[in-house]
């Protein structure tokens, strides 16, 4: 209204995006339009990126409210790979519900749940084949627990111990897979997206047919490696999928001030010549069908694909922040796209090949599968009792071979115990 009101004589004025809702107004998703599943089709993946720019201002959606798939979207996926998805993402919540705890219990300094968003990284991990690598960010642990990775490595890692993979040296979260294709998670902003891109190249160069996918917080597409990622991806025609995973929020930052006031973050695709969707990222089969286009894209050669995985981060950005004092506290109860647990679980609900029940009993079994592997972890040690990896072994692995310096340092620090 003002800015219309506007004159060239009024003076300039500063503009600061504010988010819709703050502590104690009413949640308000008003500005975010959400086509009904199945309303959007799907294009052939050698499609020109010229040919689909209304993809980016749209929103790919399989599962209607019923539960059913619906749409030229829906992917073709077996009851028993859907109930896999189901298991890895209810083990993923129950996972992160163990962790927190152990936060609070002063096992571990540090922890970051990715409730509301298990959708992406379990549908992705199981639609990406072995060998393609993923390149995530801290929040898509559901990635590891999809494909297999033990719990009891992940929570060795978080609780700094004597069996921690990473001997201590990283924070917590920033976890390294090579062997279920996992880079290793770094915590500078969006350094991963060039480097998927990186990857992708180097595999086109060898003739491979293992593709990357990337990924970044729309937070994080502010970051420059977002825009050399996508300049690069483009030029090259990189087998890569270059993911936004939108959940609304960077830390206490609202998506509008990482310039999403006035378009979405898929559109950024079009600029640099590259085709974008933008997918609700709460229905798991969505998740599944873009994965699927966008994979199918890569290994033909098309090159890549941005995808903005539209969510809402539920629980706070970490252990150390608190969402209360800059969101309606009730916010995440509002959004409008569900829970994506619950929206696949109904779907198999009504199609007949799961019920109330087994979810009970599923839900129990993840319980009791977390409880065990912390059991086992914590045997190893945590921050109460200080077994962690030998102090010595903080000079391994800065460079291949210890270089004379280090060794020095090495010698003086055991000369001091
Ligand atoms: C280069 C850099 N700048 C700032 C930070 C601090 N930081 C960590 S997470 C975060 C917010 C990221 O938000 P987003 O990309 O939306 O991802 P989300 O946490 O919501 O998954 C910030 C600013 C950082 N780790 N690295």
């Amino acid at each position: 209204m003002d800015a219309q009101r506007s004159t060239p004589d009024d003076g300039l004025r500063f503009h600061l995006p504010s988010p819709p809702a703050r502590p104690g107004d009413r949640p308000d998703f008003s500005y975010l339009p959400i086509p009904p599943a199945g309303a959007v089709p799907r294009p052939d993946p050698a499609v020109a990126a010229a040919d689909i720019p209304d993809y980016a201002y749209s929103l790919v959606r399989v599962l209607d409210d019923d539960g059913r798939a619906v749409g030229d979207w829906a992917p073709s996926v077996g009851a028993e790979e859907l109930r896999a998805g189901l298991r890895a993402m209810v083990l993923t919540r129950a996972y992160d519900a163990r962790m927190l705890t152990a936060h609070r219990q002063g096992k571990t300094s540090f922890y970051m749940q990715c409730t509301g968003e298990e959708a992406f990284a379990v549908g992705h991990a199981l639609a990406l084949r072995p060998g393609d690598m993923f390149f995530p960010t801290y929040r898509q642990q559901g990635w590891l627990i999809a494909r297999g990775w033990p719990l009891v490595s992940m929570m060795c890692q978080v609780l700094s111990n004597e069996r921690d993979p990473l001997h201590g040296r990283q924070m917590p979260i920033m976890y390294s897979a090579k062997d279920v294709d996992f880079f290793t998670i770094s915590g500078n902003l969006a350094t991963q997206y060039v480097q998927a891109v990186g990857w992708a190249v180097a595999s086109s160069i060898r003739g491979d047919t293992r593709i990357a996918s990337g990924v970044v917080g729309e937070g994080a597409t502010a970051e420059a490696d977002f825009h050399h990622a996508l300049t690069f991806a483009a030029t090259y025609r990189a087998p890569v999928i270059l993911n936004v995973v939108n959940n609304q929020w960077a830390i206490s930052t609202f998506q509008s001030i990482a310039s999403g006031e006035h378009t979405t973050f898929a559109a950024r695709a079009i600029g640099y010549g590259l085709p974008a969707l933008r997918v609700d990222a709460n229905d798991y089969l969505a998740v599944v069908a873009a994965t699927r286009w966008a994979a199918e894209r890569a290994r033909a050669n098309h090159g890549a694909t941005v995808i903005e995985w539209v969510t809402y981060r539920v629980a706070a950005h970490s252990t150390s922040d608190d969402p209360s004092r800059y969101r309606p506290a009730d916010e995440s109860a509002a959004w409008p796209l569900g829970d994506p647990i619950d929206r696949l679980k109904r779907h198999l609900i009504a199609i007949g090949e799961w019920s109330e029940q087994q979810h009970g009993e599923l839900v129990e079994q993840a319980r009791d599968e977390v409880r065990r592997a912390a059991k086992e972890a914590e045997q190893y040690g945590s921050l109460l009792d200080e077994r962690t990896s030998p102090a010595r072994s903080i000079f391994d692995d800065v460079f291949e071979e210890l270089p004379p310096h280090l060794v020095e340092q090495r010698r003086w620090m055991e000369g001091l115990r």
